[in-house]
């Protein structure tokens, strides 16, 4: 049968399963939207700027594991979409971006908002398609999808002039995609799951670290059945929160910049590093060159380009990490370490997770420790960039798998709330809180209208110290206190939910928390909370920037000045 381009889009978006897209329209993906009409099965959620539509449907993606879809115009509405695509690409999060283009006739011409999203998405995606025969649309979509969420997840995007999308061609959908030139890996090499099995048993001072790998792959029942069998204590990257459950005895925290001092320990006197869906970033491995000094390295991974980039490995086992996980539990054998948890243990009573002082002022910590103990571990926790970020990290203890949303790679402010929004579209039936920077908050809190229009309930807590937070620290740690265009003046955030028709309450005092907390989780919509925090607070451990991952200030150094 007969349809036009933008039919066939709708077609094939509704035969991948595709049930919600996040846009914004305009006039090169007009006929697309007009078509969305005669579909109505898709839910369509308009956002107010291109940006959160990529970053909801990133945090879709993420929640659900399905692909997440964003739709923009051509020109400035497909620019926009840039920094949520890269943010997917840096995060191996499944997109699928699609854009209307400027009619084929006039490509080239600099046309009126005619912009070049395929050559300017080239390094931000894993694939992308100008789309230039109408009759090549549906196998595109196909193919987009399946690259989109096979391997190593990513952002795919597809660019569909105008005259494309109104053009009519015969439909026809086929179930098979063939692509000779894109292959990847799942299953590993029984060569190297031996060899890894061996280095297991052998092991004396073994950790795991768990990546987004883990939680991309599903393999939570896995990794806890490594990690029992052998005793193996698991630490875990900042987005490899939620792979292993956060109140398990073995559970030794997260790594990296603002880690655990124990956990960081533990890396740096192990004998044995599993590294399992992770891509040793530099803010989860400090120091490169003095990382994990004495251990060999086996690195899980379903994309081989990951393998030695940054760190070299003893044993590369290439493949997705619940297969691979699954062959290594059969090699194994069942082991203690008695010594080395026990020092382990030691480690965290003399290091332990800071404890969050009884002063009358009002602690960021607190606040996020009250979240988290009225929530009792059932939400998903979607958070934005800086301090209030690695707060989150480290106090809320996620016990439930795949619940802690964050950018890891992009660090991208303005992430929290479409992000909060793509969580909750997902997961209907989940509380989203929406942990939020005052800076960050207002690079995209133009969503609240989204929220509002879409009759959503997302809890949102801003964390109001009155500073791009994190940059502050820097300055006071490195820079001599010189804060440089760190202060922030402020809205008044609750006028500005009003304005939004969303109920709000500004918490100021220690007394005050816990009840605005459940005020808010008792309101069946929306709710804001602006807590209003200790300004200078900062976050600690932290690890020297350059230093190994055993250089940890756990305590204000104000002395120490460097040009980082
Ligand atoms: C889009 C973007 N611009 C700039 C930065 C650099 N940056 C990282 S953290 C941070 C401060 C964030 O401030 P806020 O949202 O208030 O969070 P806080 O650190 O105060 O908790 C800045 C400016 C960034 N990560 N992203
Ligand atoms: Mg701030």
């Amino acid at each position: 049968m007969k349809k036009t381009g933008a039919q066939i889009l709708c077609e094939s978006l509704i035969r991948e399963g595709v049930e919600v897209i996040f846009g914004i329209l305009g006039g090169a993906i007009l006929p697309i939207y007009d078509a969305f009409s005669q579909y109505p099965q898709i839910r369509r959620i308009l956002v107010r700027h291109e940006q959160a539509a990529a970053h909801a449907a990133d945090a879709y993606a993420r929640a659900t594991h399905k692909v997440g879809v964003c739709v923009a115009t051509s020109g400035p509405g497909a620019t926009n979409l840039v920094t949520g695509i890269a943010n997917a690409y840096m995060d191996s999060s499944s997109l699928v971006a699609i854009t209307g283009q400027v009619g084929r006739p006039f490509v080239g011409k600099d046309a009126f908002q005619e912009m070049d999203i395929t050559g300017i998405t080239l390094p931000i995606t894993k694939h992308n398609y100008l789309v230039s025969e109408t009759a090549e649309l549906a196998k595109t979509v196909k193919e987009a999808f399946h690259i989109a969420h096979t391997g190593r997840p990513g952002p795919v995007l597809i660019d569909i002039p105008r005259d494309v999308q109104q053009e009519e061609v015969e439909f026809v959908y086929q179930e098979e995609v063939d692509l000779p030139g894109y292959k990847f890996v799942s299953r590993a090499h029984s060569v190297q799951i031996k060899r890894a099995a061996k280095l297991i048993n052998e092991a004396e001072r073994p950790v795991i670290i768990a990546g987004r790998g883990v939680i991309i792959s599903q393999a939570y029942d896995e990794l806890k059945e490594l990690a029992e069998k052998a005793q193996i204590p698991v630490v875990n990257t900042l987005l490899g929160i939620g792979s292993f459950q956060g109140n398990h005895i073995l559970n030794s925290g997260m790594i990296g910049m603002h880690g655990m001092a124990y956990a960081n320990m533990a890396v740096q006197n192990a004998d044995l590093i599993l590294a399992i869906g992770m891509r040793f970033d530099d803010r989860a491995t400090a120091n490169t060159e003095k990382f994990a000094p004495h251990a060999r390295i086996v690195h899980i991974d379903i994309d081989p380009a990951e393998i030695g980039k940054n760190i070299s490995v003893d044993v590369p086992i290439v493949g997705d990490v619940k297969n691979v996980l699954k062959a290594i539990n059969r090699e194994i054998n069942q082991r203690e370490h008695l010594d080395w948890l026990s020092r382990l243990d030691q480690w965290k009573h003399e290091h332990p997770l800071l404890e969050i002082t009884q002063d009358n002022e009002l602690l960021p910590q607190y606040v996020i420790r009250q979240i988290y103990e009225a929530t009792q571990n059932d939400a998903i926790v979607v958070t934005g960039i800086g301090q209030h970020q690695m707060w989150a990290a480290q106090y809320f203890n996620c016990t439930k798998p795949n619940s802690f949303i964050s950018s890891g790679g992009l660090g991208t402010m303005g992430f929290e709330l479409p992000a909060a929004i793509g969580a909750k579209v997902g997961c209907p039936g989940e509380t989203v809180w929406c942990i939020a920077g005052d800076g960050g908050f207002q690079m995209t809190l133009q969503e609240l209208a989204t929220i509002t229009q879409e009759n959503m309930a997302i809890k949102i807590a801003i964390i109001n110290n009155g500073y791009l937070g994190m940059v502050r620290q820097w300055q006071e740690l490195f820079y001599e206190h010189r804060y440089v265009d760190t202060k922030l003046w402020n809205p008044e955030f609750t006028k500005i939910a009003e304005a939004y028709a969303i109920p709000s309450i500004k918490v100021q005092r220690r007394e005050e928390v816990i009840p605005a907390i459940q005020k808010a989780l008792d309101y069946p919509g929306t709710f804001l909370i602006d807590f209003v925090v200790e300004p200078e607070e900062n976050v600690y451990p932290m690890v020297l920037p350059g230093e190994s991952l055993s250089q940890i200030l756990q305590m204000p150094k104000p002395e120490v000045v460097s040009s980082y």
